[in-house]
């Protein structure tokens, strides 16, 4: 019989082979006839599965959400930075999205591994929040720079207004809102960060659709998809301040030195 020469690369996502390139096995028109949005073309490459509507327009919502948040956070202002010393549109963006971590929108995955976690063992906040603080660990998805117990972030409110809405279930969602409660009470910047809410939202919408298996759900977490949402959505954002700069015309920027300490 035939001998297949042994391949070098193995991809179960996309084919383009055929007449027209196939998603996860969707044909390109089938997409486009049905009206699919980017929530489903999502779904499609990273899940390799169509989930129901609820799902692909809570990702869509993730997406608008966290595509800008002004000129002042870590990426935006690299990324300003990088346009005003007249790099180009690629050089510009990825200078903002390498921002993108533990501290800044990057606490996703990390989020949604602790709550998780923590849920599933039966922690009470007080222990799961003291435990951390004992390890020295910061509690991925509490805290932020500018909101707080009296000003919360208006686009976790918007998400967990759809999530208590559409979905099943929003068991690990609540447990993030008692955590957030009990750190609360601790200090007043440390309400549940965007970042926070998207992780534990996800956790349940990982096993509230029947979408996923047990070990799927495992593995979603482990490799950690999640912070792909927000280095999609910011993309969005950090393209468009590069526009922007370029069409202000803006030179060179350099920091004043009044705003520098120099000390030795
Ligand atoms: N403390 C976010 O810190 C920030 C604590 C904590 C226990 C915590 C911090 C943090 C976890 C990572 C996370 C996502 C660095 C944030 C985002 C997207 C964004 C951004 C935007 C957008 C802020 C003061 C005291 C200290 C700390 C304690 C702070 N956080 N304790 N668990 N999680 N969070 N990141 O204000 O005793 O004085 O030493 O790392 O979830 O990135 O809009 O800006 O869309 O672009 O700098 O929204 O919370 O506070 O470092 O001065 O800490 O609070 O240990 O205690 P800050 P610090 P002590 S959303």
């Amino acid at each position: 019989g035939k001998v297949r020469a042994p391949t070098h690369i193995i991809s179960t996502i996309s084919d383009d082979r055929g007449e027209e390139p196939c998603y996860a096995g969707v044909p390109m028109s089938s997409i486009v006839e049905q009206g699919y949005g980017v929530g489903d073309v999502i779904s499609l490459l990273w899940f390799k599965r169509s989930l129901p509507r609820y799902c692909t327009q809570f990702i869509e919502i993730c997406i608008m959400l966290c595509a800008d948040h002004g000129p002042c956070v870590s990426g935006a202002h690299n990324t300003i930075v990088t346009a005003r010393a007249g790099k180009d549109l690629v050089s510009s963006l990825v200078s903002g999205l390498l921002t993108i971590g533990p501290r800044f929108g990057g606490a996703i995955d990390d989020a949604a591994r602790y709550f998780k976690d923590a849920y599933d063992r039966n922690l009470t906040p007080y222990e799961f929040v003291e435990s951390m603080k004992k390890k020295g660990i910061r509690v991925p998805g509490i805290g932020h720079r500018i909101k707080r117990g009296d000003n919360r972030d208006k686009r976790v409110e918007l998400l967990q207004l759809f999530a208590r809405t559409h979905f099943p279930s929003v068991k690990y969602m609540e447990y993030a809102v008692q955590v957030e409660n009990y750190t609360l009470s601790k200090a007043n910047n440390l309400v549940l960060n965007v970042d926070g809410a998207i992780g534990s939202l996800f956790l349940d919408l990982l096993a509230g659709s029947g979408m996923f298996t047990k070990p799927e759900i495992d593995e979603i977490v482990g490799i950690g998809y999640l912070n792909g949402l927000f280095v999609l959505a910011r993309s969005i954002g950090l393209i468009g301040h590069t526009f922007d700069q370029k069409r202000l015309k803006q030179p060179l920027y350099r920091h004043p030195w009044e705003d520098v300490l120099y000390t030795k």
